[in-house]
């Protein structure tokens, strides 16, 4: 492993001189393992704040005093690692075994990904919304354009819990992108989805049309190697993080039965890992909502505990109309959570490669620590809160000409001039159009009815 962290013991954050000369700093000079551990330190504490987490660039890194004038192999190295597209915010954390466990999966290089796999679920996803959006124009869907990224998250996540004994997954959310994730995660199939679309009676008593983004699914999803997985999605009231802790009941419940042993409930480790939570929020809700306060209250207590819930904030960067400066006071959405001991991933969403690292890192966290764990994806929205709004009236961040990551990747496959996009190094990437054609045909259903 290159460089590994040691985090044996706690070292004060000195303040950073700035280099005498230019070019060297004190730290350069001196060049020992503590030093090189004292730079790491300051960028395992403050380098998620200048790390490049909005892919349109309004959440600007925002420049620490603290890591002001390092410089040097160590630095540039500390820096590749805590502020690029993924910014760790960890060093919160009471307990130093899992600040050390972190600092070592950050610092260890990361292991490949399937990239050919990670196209394939972007396009999907993407396409999916294309197509509503020319069948169903104008009618409400919550599109996840912005934020497609999530899908290969949850298909790393749901990969790396079934490898260490998820058997079934309980999952929890709001509005934003879950048609897709009910396709894509829960694998219901897309004609059931669909027919939601044609409920337009208005006599009918759920007949407003909005049934389709608050009924349930279950499904079972295969794991990359094949394993599968009974997936719960809860059906969720309009009341935004209502069914937080719905979701965490129906898990410990779940979790309960499996540990049924005779008059005994085994509550170890292994049971709780059969049963994995998984609550997608939206940015806004996740910083103002109580009952999500609430709820995350409980998580470490013995009577309610259900052994980690993988957080995911589906992060568009605006609330209906509000932007993160006007809604909460903190810098990121996500810090409530650091008044436990959770970690919080942010990861720009524009980097789909490190979005799946992160993913298998929050559940391998779980399964080995027990304790929640925060993904906060950082996109944007490409349309209006919802498709029927206009989004200028919404304020939408730079609405127009907004890149899309979906349409973006798939450019990337289908032009050679595009070849060091990292979609494009996929392997194979050359039979990428026919994988985008394959999926083209899964919808082509939808035109035709
Ligand atoms: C408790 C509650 N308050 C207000 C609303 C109205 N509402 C629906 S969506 C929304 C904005 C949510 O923003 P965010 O959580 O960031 O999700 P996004 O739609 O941006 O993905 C609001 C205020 C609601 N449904 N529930």
């Amino acid at each position: 492993m290159a460089h590994r962290t040691t985090l044996e013991e706690e070292h004060p954050v000195r303040a950073a001189k700035a280099p005498k000369k230019p070019g060297g700093s004190s730290f350069e000079k001196a060049g020992t393992a503590g030093d090189r551990e004292r730079v790491f330190d300051a960028f395992r504490r403050w380098g998620y704040l200048e790390a490049t987490l909005d892919p349109l660039g309004f959440l600007e890194p925002q420049k620490r005093p603290e890591l002001d004038g390092l410089a040097g192999e160590a630095a540039e190295e500390a820096r590749r690692i805590y502020c690029r597209t993924v910014g760790a915010d960890f060093m919160h954390l009471l307990e130093p075994e899992r600040r050390r466990w972190i600092a070592e999966r950050m610092e260890t290089p990361a292991g490949e990904v399937d990239q050919k796999k990670i196209l394939e679920r972007l396009i999907r996803a993407d396409l999916f919304e294309q197509v509503l959006q020319a069948r169903y124009l104008g009618t409400k869907r919550f599109s996840l354009e912005g934020v497609t990224a999530l899908i290969p998250l949850l298909d790393s996540i749901l990969d790396t819990a079934g490898e260490l004994g998820a058997e079934s997954s309980i999952v929890a959310m709001s509005h934003r992108g879950r048609l897709n994730v009910m396709v894509h995660a829960a694998c219901k199939s897309p004609h059931e989805v669909v027919a939601g679309f044609e409920d337009v009676d208005p006599r009918s008593v759920l007949g407003a049309g909005d049934v389709k983004y608050h009924v349930g699914a279950t499904g079972t999803y295969v794991t990359s190697s094949g394993k599968q997985i009974g997936i719960h999605l809860v059906s969720n009231p309009s009341h935004l993080e209502a069914v937080d802790p719905v979701a965490m009941g129906r898990t410990r419940a779940k979790q309960t039965r499996a540990g049924v042993d005779g008059s005994q409930i085994d509550r170890s480790r292994a049971t709780l890992n059969t049963v994995v939570p998984i609550v997608m929020h939206g940015d806004a809700a996740f910083a103002g909502q109580g009952i999500w306060a609430e709820t995350l209250n409980l998580s470490d207590l013995e009577a309610y505990t259900v052994g980690g819930t993988i957080h995911i904030i589906v992060n568009n960067l605006i609330g209906f109309t509000t932007r993160p400066t006007q809604e909460h006071s903190s810098r990121f959405a996500s810090d409530i959570a650091k008044r436990q001991s959770v970690p919080i991933f942010h990861v720009n969403a524009e980097d789909p490669d490190a979005v799946v690292r992160i993913g298998r890192i929050a559940a391998e966290y779980r399964a080995t620590f027990g304790g929640e764990v925060v993904v906060d994806i950082i996109g944007y929205r490409r349309h209006g809160h919802s498709e029927v709004d206009d989004p200028t009236i919404k304020r939408l961040r730079s609405f127009a000409n907004c890149p899309n990551i979906g349409r973006r990747i798939t450019t990337a496959a289908t032009n050679p001039s595009m070849k060091s996009t990292p979609a494009s190094r996929a392997k194979g990437w050359r039979k990428l159009p026919t994988a985008s054609s394959a999926c083209r045909k899964d919808f082509t259903f939808i035109r035709k009815s």
